[in-house]
């Protein structure tokens, strides 16, 4: 337990209905008496006037949680005040007269770590919440918190102590001829462990996608209009269009919601057999992009049909939507599951959003099943799965065991049963002030 009790604004800065104090520590209830002289009860909002030296400061309501019942497990309270800048510079004044310290980046959810309250994962699981943007960040991000990854890492961590049994099994039986069955049963766990680890590594690349953006890259030769289509798709004038070819030159990201899916659209310079350095440049970015993309969208200008731009179509596969741009001024091209609009109007958008929605959804579609969702995770994975290899019945018992635990202790890493304190400030510094 702590010995400081520390305070924050749990709401965001500035004006709102209610801003919400949070105070975390032993003094949180005396502190609370001093401001209010009611001691209330626990769990019950109770109306509150807030005073010190003599002048009122608001009238709210205060919570009340003695801990361990509590989100950090210390004794916390809640004031809930007027949303105004003053309400919050006073409020903040009189608790540090009190002797309080303001709270840094994630203070809250790290005691309610080492007072055992949450796991890392659920810790995690809090900051992508505060930070899902999207309806498909939420929904995983509350799925994390509901324990599902926490559950998924103990049950492997379970099956690495039955194997580890086993083998410091084979020692007292190595005599009696059964320490070949038993070896058969802790390589088979073994063997199942790794790859069911190896699969939820790769789901965990693509759910990893969901917390930073899909990341879908507009391509073709310049003039095609993917500036045009980028702005369309974007709704407002992210980059300069021009019917000078060789406009764009770098890569232009904006973000999106895509129905629900946070997404990270990138414009990029028209490729063609470049002349001059930057532009040269330019192209080298926008195939780079068209390698990491998760989708690209192929952009043809349609009045050029059918002569496709070779580097575009050679950038064709089955993570490309085929687009047909400048369908206001074209002829109907005829190419199998290609999408014909106008960036210009916006003709034939519908279609495209629909097109991009169902190719998401197809990627991404979040199940309920737990997933490794940052890169902190399949780097614990990764640790497990190299000790693994390392294991062999054909070592000395003693060293084979070894194995088995540095893998369980890279397991435990995720959740935080052990190595606790170099990794508390790599999980909580990306926390806002107040959670
Ligand atoms: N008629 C018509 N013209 C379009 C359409 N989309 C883009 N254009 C025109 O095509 C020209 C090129 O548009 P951009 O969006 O700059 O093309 P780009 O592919 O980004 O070109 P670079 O950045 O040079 O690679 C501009 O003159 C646009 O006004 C369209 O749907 N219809
Ligand atoms: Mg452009």
């Amino acid at each position: 337990m702590s010995e400081e009790t520390i305070f924050a604004l749990a709401s965001a800065p500035g004006r709102g209905g209610v801003a919400v104090f949070r105070l975390s520590g032993p003094d949180s209830l005396s502190v609370l008496h001093g401001l209010t002289g009611v001691q209330p009860q626990p769990r019950l909002a109770t109306r509150v006037r807030v005073h010190h030296d003599g002048e009122d400061i608001d009238d709210g309501l205060a919570l009340v949680f003695p801990g361990p019942k509590s989100f950090t497990g210390e004794d916390v309270v809640e004031l809930h005040l007027h949303g105004g800048r003053a309400v919050a510079a006073a409020l903040a004044e009189a608790l540090l007269s009190y002797g309080l310290r303001p709270a840094e980046a994630g203070e809250f959810s790290r005691r309610a770590f080492l007072n055992g309250k949450l796991d890392l994962t659920r810790a995690e699981a809090i900051a992508d919440l505060v930070d899902a943007e999207t309806a498909a960040q939420r929904r995983q991000a509350l799925r994390q918190l509901d324990g599902g990854l926490a559950a998924l890492v103990e049950a492997w961590r379970k099956t690495l102590v039955r194997a580890l049994a086993l083998t410091e099994a084979m020692i007292d039986f190595s005599d009696e001829g059964i320490g070949d069955e038993l070896a058969d049963q802790v390589l088979a766990l073994i063997d199942d462990l790794t790859a069911d680890m190896q699969a939820k590594k790769q789901e965990g690349h693509r759910r990893e996608r969901l917390r930073d953006g899909i990341h879908i890259a507009i391509l073709g030769a310049p003039n095609a209009g993917k500036s045009s289509l980028m702005n369309r798709i974007a709704g407002r004038e992210v980059a300069i269009v021009s019917a000078k070819a060789g406009t764009t030159r770098d890569v232009i990201e904006t973000h999106l919601d895509l129905h629900g899916w946070p997404v990270v659209l990138a414009d990029t310079a028209g490729l063609r057999d470049a002349a001059e350095d930057i532009e040269a440049e330019g192209i080298a970015r926008a195939l780079h992009r068209a390698e990491a993309a998760d989708l690209k969208l192929l952009v043809f200008d349609a009045g050029l049909f059918p002569d496709l731009d070779p580097v575009t179509q050679g950038l064709l596969d089955d993570d490309s939507i085929v687009v047909f741009n400048k369908a206001d001024v074209a002829n109907p091209v005829d190419f199998s599951g290609s999408i014909m609009l106008s960036a210009r109007t916006g003709q034939g958008l519908d279609a495209l959003f629909t097109r991009l929605e169902q190719e998401v959804a197809g990627r991404f579609a979040v199940t309920a099943e737990p997933a490794l969702t940052r890169a902190r995770h399949r780097a614990a994975v990764d640790q497990c799965l190299e000790a693994l290899s390392q294991f062999d019945v054909a070592k000395p018992v003693e060293l084979a065991a070894e194995d088995l635990r540095q893998a369980a202790r890279a397991l435990g890493r995720i959740t935080g049963m052990v190595d606790v304190e170099e990794l508390l400030d790599v999980v909580f510094r990306e926390f806002c002030i107040g959670k």
